[in-house]
């Protein structure tokens, strides 16, 4: 009876070890994040055209660096920052599910037409 217990036991920490080893070795996979920086002014951004990779989260940091309002809008995806005033910026945080060249502008009346406007190419 006694040799059982120490069995059961033994089984239980062998079992436990096993299961906390497992958690000790996952592979962590750091999420990809690739971190870009567009700068929108009179009118134009910089850089206007940005490629990033399928499936990773992309953080694009939008600053205004103009003298007037100004956002910038991905219609594709439905993304946009809210209007920004001279010298404020916001971050758009997605993660691009279609390869191909999508458009992104400013949605200021006249600001797309005068050239504010560029391309996100997914590979
Ligand atoms: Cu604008």
């Amino acid at each position: 009876m006694r040799t059982v217990i120490w069995v059961a036991v033994a089984i239980v920490l062998v079992l436990a070890a096993l299961t906390y080893g497992r958690a000790l070795l996952a592979p962590t996979e750091p999420a990809a994040v690739r971190e870009l920086t567009v700068h929108g002014f009179e009118y134009d951004f910089d850089p206007k055209e940005l490629t990033v990779h399928r499936g990773e989260t992309v953080r694009l940091l939008v600053r205004n660096t103009g003298t007037i309002e100004h956002d910038l809008t991905i219609p594709d995806w439905d993304a946009a920052t809210p209007l920004l005033s001279p010298g404020e910026e916001a971050i758009l945080e997605f993660q691009p599910t279609r390869s191909g060249t999508f458009r992104f502008l400013c949605t200021v009346p006249g600001h797309n037409e005068l050239g504010m406007n560029g391309t996100i190419r997914v590979e």
